[in-house]
């Protein structure tokens, strides 16, 4: 064994042959030869864990000593999947591994497959959380994530007699080598309780202890921290309770505890309002900022200062309770004035926002918040009556100007009206008494109707509610709801959205007004993924052949390098040895199919794959209905025509939130689909439909370098950006999708003309959703699909009555998604798709062009524009 490594700065007692030798004897329990796999990663993972911590010590002591501002990003999810294969290869430690390796005759590639994924996080918004961290630490930045360390992860998905089946994510069950535990890192937690005297008495008390994730960086010696709270009860057995004979008492309260980090809420876009949830939220962010000004102050004395050292990120609104709770720890335990206290909160904290769909904004009943934390909800009153005094006189100038504006439109009207009414009741008494009686009825009737001169201060009353953080239920009148968006808003020095349109659709229609107020304020900063973990590592055989070409393996650092592959799409050798390696994912994916299917599917056809969490704003449906129909165009075929219809093997993987209905439908029907195709020997090769269980990071490793086509295909003006989509783009599929989201900016990096695009646009949504088709004027090959599905072709029809009815019925849910509109130009792209898939030179070209033309979507990139144009924070790299 090599006795010393310095790789990485680092130099660990033992070399890395020799440390997980002794990771297998003592720490894990096993010798060479019942070392199996799990085993054999338990200890390769706890070997590299030593060579982090070393990294991470001397990278959190640095910045200590330097004392940088340093950005802390607030999330309720980190979707981080597997660590080993990052680490070692982020540390540049993958050639040493691979040789220790050999002794046990294992590859790291297998012996990674021994970790459980920690799936903290629903989809797009978690994943984004644990790219950003790479990045960070990648471009040297001050940076840790905050976050809950949930015992339970996002639900493992099953498939059932045909549905779906949530089952429990023991992710912690073979212990996690990736994380430490800091027993000296506590902090106390108040919730429910009341206000004496001004000071919040908490009714309820629970401990947060600290777990550091140490984030290697690429190929540089920083080590960021992710650090994750537990909530213990407060002694965990209260000792006093306890000597009172008070047993259940005390177990009482370590229930409760437990209970705040058990488990992930599942639910991706819809907003639920459990105060169990709330709990999470404030939990995580009171112990986040207590410890952030805790580290401050033992280098400073001043508070004034700490907008110059940390900056928090809220990733979407769930730890917008940060801006109260900040509020309050300045000036109920740090004796700030309200006034210094609010000029601080403002300048540390920024806000993300990640979605537009109405029922996934964050609104907590007014009744909720006072109940669980009366101090921040008296705290949330006072800001936001003083938000609505320091905008009354613009609101106020606005309705001024809005009257004089109609006034004069107005008289005119009168002076109209008034004329006719004359006309009419001379015209009347010329016809006698009672036409004459019946004229002055209508008369008066019309004058009491009468626009009365409008009531300005009535108006600005009405204008200022719409500004106002705190508003009355829509639904349920006279219940009062904080609308957490806007306190993020009233609260942030910077906001953004997640892709251009997504940044330009929060201006023109969720914070409207706030744009009035405060123009510089809203800023866009398109998302990103990890080149490390998206490509280099997930497709190491593609990699290796773009190093090649490049001579060079730099655009793992500066993914703007990718462009110089572009030439290469002109070269024919170089197309056959891309194709080869798409070939060789493809059987990996088949072979996976298999595994988890049972269904054998060749290698030979195109690659079609729609994965993301199950949403009808996402439209798998819509591509489920396109299914239906190439199935029927396929049976109607002759044998010769057969002979050249293009082969298909369509992949969907996603989770459907387990109380979300009709996307438990979706899934079933998908199933359904695949059940009648597959197993039709008229169909064979030429149309497999597979619905892949259980969709995490580690199987998205695995699907998407085998795509070939990829589904982005939400309805415009929904989805705020995607990521998966700059993902397949990097691992060269091509994309099927709408104008929406990052769609966008892929179109214009790589060229719209290499997209597949296709259906309504954003700006037409609003129109087509009053003015909805009627189902007799749907596309007849749209209607005929889903006269398959009611008729049972595919089994359980009054199963998918509902789902039919929320597309065909007006009054249950009136094809909301406007699938309808899209269907006629969906399937025209198909058949474009199709046409180039019998040309393989083309389509190879176009594959290598996707690749060199999105370097953009690195998070590098994103991360690079958050540190210079909202954190202000500097990379500080150990010399
Ligand atoms: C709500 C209530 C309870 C539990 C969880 C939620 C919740 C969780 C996540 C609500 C919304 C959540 O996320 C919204 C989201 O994931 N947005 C996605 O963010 C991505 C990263 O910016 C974008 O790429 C996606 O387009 C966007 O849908």
């Amino acid at each position: 064994p090599k006795e010393e490594d310095t790789s990485n700065g680092v130099a660990p007692k033992l070399g890395v042959e020799a440390s997980i030798e002794h990771e297998l004897k003592y720490r894990v329990s096993a010798n060479n030869t019942d070392a199996r796999p799990v085993k054999l990663y338990q200890s390769v993972a706890w070997s590299v864990h030593d060579r982090l911590v070393d990294a991470f010590d001397q990278t959190q002591a640095y910045w200590k000593e330097k004392d940088p501002k340093h950005i802390y990003y607030l999330s309720a999810e980190f979707l981080m999947g597997r660590t080993l294969t990052n680490a070692v290869n982020n540390l540049d430690l993958g050639g040493e591994y691979a040789e220790a390796l050999k002794k046990y005759g294992a590859d790291l590639e297998t012996v990674a497959t021994g970790e459980l994924d920690a799936a903290l996080g629903n989809g797009g918004l978690g994943r984004l959380a644990a790219c950003f961290l790479d990045s960070m630490a990648s471009l040297d930045l001050p940076g840790w994530g905050y976050g809950i360390r949930y015992r339970y992860g996002m639900f493992k998905q099953g498939v059932k007699d045909g549905l779906q089946v949530e089952l429990p994510d023991y992710w912690l069950d073979n212990g996690n080598p990736w994380e430490i535990r800091r027993p000296e890192t506590q902090f106390k937690v108040g919730f429910y309780g009341s206000l004496e005297d001004g000071k919040w008495v908490p009714g309820e008390e629970v401990i947060a202890e600290a777990y550091d994730v140490p984030i290697p960086g690429y190929k540089t010696k920083t080590c960021g921290n992710l650090r994750l709270w537990d909530a213990l009860a407060p002694e965990e057995f209260d000792l006093e309770a306890f000597n009172a004979g008070d047993y259940s008492k005390a177990v009482e309260q370590k229930r409760r505890a437990d209970g705040i980090t058990a488990v992930l809420y599942p639910n991706d876009a819809t907003e639920e309002g459990k105060e169990l949830r709330l709990k999470q939220q404030f939990f995580f962010v009171s112990a986040s900022l207590q410890d952030t000004i805790a580290r401050y102050l033992e280098q400073h004395k001043d508070l004034a200062g700490l907008p110059d050292k940390a900056c928090f990120q809220m990733n979407d609104t769930h730890p917008t309770i940060a801006v109260a709770e900040l509020m309050r720890l300045l000036i109920d335990e740090h004796g700030l004035s309200y006034d210094d206290a609010w000029a601080i909160t403002t300048k540390c904290v920024a806000y993300t926002n990640h979605t537009v769909m109405p029922e996934a904004l964050e609104k907590w009943p007014v009744r909720v918040l006072a109940k669980l934390l009366p101090r921040h909800m008296q705290l949330i009153e006072q800001i936001n009556s003083n938000w609505l005094d320091s905008i009354t006189g613009h609101v106020t100038a606005k309705v001024e100007a809005e009257l004089a504006a109609s006034d004069a439109e107005k008289q005119k009207k009168a002076a109209a009206a008034a004329e006719e009414r004359k006309a009419a009741l001379v015209a009347a008494e010329a016809k006698g008494e009672e036409a004459l009686a019946a004229a002055k009825k209508v008369v008066s009737e019309e004058e009491a109707a009468e626009e009365k001169p409008a009531d300005k201060a009535t108006l600005v009353e009405e204008k200022l509610k719409t500004y106002s953080i705190i508003q009355e239920n829509q639904w349920t009148k006279g219940e009062m709801l904080v609308n957490m968006a806007y306190l993020a808003v009233v609260g942030s020095f910077a906001v953004n959205g997640v892709a251009a349109i997504h940044s330009e659709i929060i201006k023109t229609d969720i914070f409207p007004h706030f744009v009035e107020i405060f123009p510089e304020r809203f800023q866009n900063k398109t998302n990103g993924v990890t080149l490390r973990r998206w490509l280099a590592y997930c497709n190491p055989e593609l990699s290796a052949l773009i190093t090649e070409a490049l001579g060079t393996d730099e655009w793992v650092r500066d993914a703007t390098l990718l462009a110089k592959l572009k030439p290469f799409a002109e070269d024919a050798a170089f197309r056959a040895r891309w194709r080869e390696v798409k070939q060789q994912k493809k059987k990996a994916l088949a072979e996976r199919i298999r595994e988890q299917t049972g269904y054998q599917v060749s290698t030979e056809p195109m690659y079609d794959i729609h994965v993301k969490r199950i949403h009808e704003y996402k439209r798998q449906y819509m591509n489920a209905i396109s299914l239906i129909h190439r199935y029927k165009v396929l049976k109607e075929m002759t044998p010769e025509q057969r002979a050249k219809a293009v082969p298909r093997v369509v992949v969907f993987g996603g989770k459907a939130a387990s109380a979300y209905y009709m996307a438990k439908k979706i899934v079933a029907l998908i199933l359904s689909i695949g059940e009648t195709v597959n197993n039709d020997p008229e169909i064979g090769d030429l149309l497999k439909v597979v619905f892949l269980p259980n969709y995490n990071v580690s199987e998205a490793e695995l699907i998407i370098p085998a795509a070939e086509i990829s589904q982005h295909i939400s309805t415009a003006g929904t989805e705020a950006s995607g990521t998966s989509n700059m993902k397949f783009a990097l691992n060269g599929a091509l994309i099927i999708g709408t104008l929406d989201g990052a769609n966008i900016e892929i179109g214009e990096n790589t060229g719209f003309e290499n997209l597949f695009i296709f259906g309504v646009k954003a700006d037409e949504i609003n129109k087509l959703r009053e003015d909805r088709k009627n189902f007799s004027d749907y596309d007849p090959r749209y209607t005929a699909a889903l006269q398959m599905v009611s008729s049972g072709v595919f089994g359980r029809p009054e199963y998918f009555e509902d789902l039919v009815a929320s597309i065909t019925d007006m009054n249950r849910g009136n094809d909301w998604f406007l699938l309808a509109n899209d269907f006629a130009s969906y399937m025209d792209a198909q058949d474009a798709i199709d046409e180039l898939y019998r040309d393989q030179e083309e389509w190879t070209r176009r594959s290598i062009i996707y690749t060199a033309s999105n370097g953009f979507f690195s998070s590098d990139r994103t991360i690079d524009q958050y540190a210079r144009e909202i954190w202000n924070v500097q990379p500080t790299p150990q010399p």
